[in-house]
């Protein structure tokens, strides 16, 4: 099997990611913000049913939002490979639709090597991976699995205040069909998720490596911190006189980063702080903050979040605010299919590494035999505008892509297959 971009794959990849790429370009904070069910994300969901039907697959909304595309009817067994449209605000183009566009373009080569499965193979979009509007990542994958609670899901809402319901209705999705979807998941006989690396350990085990396994997902989770103290005059309210939750907050940033030098191999981040009201002379009433933390280990990362905030608590009582403490979500550690990842590495002769970053792969892992492929991002930059993979390296990932479905799929009757273009 030919293991290697050609002109004809790279110019294919190059149109259809330039299909996607001017979607939802965030002009205010560089990169991409396509988040669940707004215009942008929805453009892509439309974008991919027509290259899913301009391939003769059949495409279907499933109860949960989000959006496959069968090659081969329904059956339990069926092998299914995806990723989600969604970004983080002012994200990179890659993280997600790279696994959704190689999904489509390696149906393309599978029909060039003459494969007919003998098993449905089916493409997915799942819902707000990101969380990045609603909050709960992994959305559409944990609705499916039942690993969120759909009512508590549909009274999620956006920083406008929009609950997901509404948004779901405006789009014209009825959020009351939202639930676990055990018969869906029960044909799922093999899940794979291609998404570019997020970091760079590929290149550390491999620097020649283009593409790699995964093996695990750490323990993740997010925290909302909610600390209230007494709005007030900038200007007139003397020091003595105030609450001022900015200040237990400016804690926590630093708390964040200061925590991490007692727990090896954690990682800690307020990358999201929203004062009430947010006057430039105001002094605020309240101010919500995030923590993302990870480890291995959940216990350690549990930990962690304990020290963040008992730092935080003892700067509110110092002045006068008080902390509430929220876990938004949490996601154990996921380990990948052990056995289908090894024959996937020994198959393409590429390296296992595990990664810190949380994937529905991560979440289909506790139900059905479940791998991921990460393509080689030279500068491991991911949710920035700076993010990039090669195009070169792209295409290699679809050949990875196209193998790993090639032995999980079969094919109907290998006997009449034809050399496609470039089989050796
Ligand atoms: O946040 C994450 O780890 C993933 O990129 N959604
Ligand atoms: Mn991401
Ligand atoms: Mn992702």
């Amino acid at each position: 099997m030919r293991f290697g971009p050609s002109p004809g794959d790279a110019s294919r990849f190059v149109s259809a990611w330039s299909d996607v790429a001017g979607v939802g370009r965030d002009h205010l904070r560089g990169g991409y913000s396509r988040h669940a069910f707004d215009d942008p994300e929805m453009q892509l969901r439309q974008w991919f049913a027509e290259q899913a039907q301009r391939r003769g697959l059949e495409v279907e909304n499933d109860r949960n939002g989000n959006v496959w595309a069968w090659w081969g009817a329904p059956a339990p067994g069926a092998v299914v490979t995806g990723s989600h449209l969604d970004s983080v605000p002012g994200g990179g183009a890659f993280d997600g639709p790279l696994g959704v566009v190689s999904a489509l373009l390696a149906v393309d080569e599978l029909r060039v090597r003459g494969i007919t499965p003998a098993r449905p193979l089916a493409l997915a979009c799942f819902l707000d991976e990101e969380g990045g509007r609603f909050g709960l990542p992994c959305l559409g994958s944990r609705l499916l699995t039942g690993a969120a609670d759909a009512d508590h899901v549909r009274r999620l809402h956006d920083a406008d205040g929009m609950s997901l319901a509404d948004a779901a209705r405006r789009v014209g999705f009825d959020p009351s069909t939202m639930g676990p979807d055990p018969a869906r998941l029960a044909t799922i006989g093999a899940f794979v998720e291609l998404h570019i690396e997020q970091g760079r350990l590929l290149r550390a085990v491999d620097p020649a490596a283009v593409v790699g396994v995964a093996s695990e997902i750490v323990a993740h989770g997010r925290w909302r911190l909610t600390i209230t103290g007494q709005g007030n005059h900038a200007g007139t309210t003397a020091p003595a006189d105030r609450a001022d939750p900015m200040i237990p907050a400016a804690a926590a940033v630093l708390a964040a980063r200061r925590a991490l030098s007692g727990f090896d191999g954690a990682v800690a981040t307020v990358g999201r702080i929203i004062p009430v009201p947010g006057g430039t002379n105001v002094i605020a009433s309240a101010v919500s903050l995030w923590l993302d933390v990870r480890h291995a280990d959940a216990t350690v990362t549990a930990a962690v979040v304990d020290a963040i905030v008992a730092d935080v608590r003892a700067e509110a009582a110092a002045e006068g605010c008080t902390v509430m403490v929220q876990r938004e979500s949490m996601s154990d550690r996921v380990t990948f299919d052990p056995g289908l990842g090894l024959e996937i590495s020994g198959r393409l002769g590429v390296p296992v590494i595990p990664t810190a970053a949380g994937h529905d792969a991560g979440v289909f892992a506790a139900h059905v035999p479940t791998a991921m492929l990460f393509v080689r991002n030279p500068s491991g930059v991911s949710h920035a505008p700076d993010e990039h993979a090669d195009a070169a390296d792209c295409v290699t990932g679809v050949q990875a892509l196209a193998d790993v479905l090639e032995t999980l799929v079969g094919d109907i009757n290998p006997a009449a297959r034809h050399v496609g273009a470039g089989d050796e």
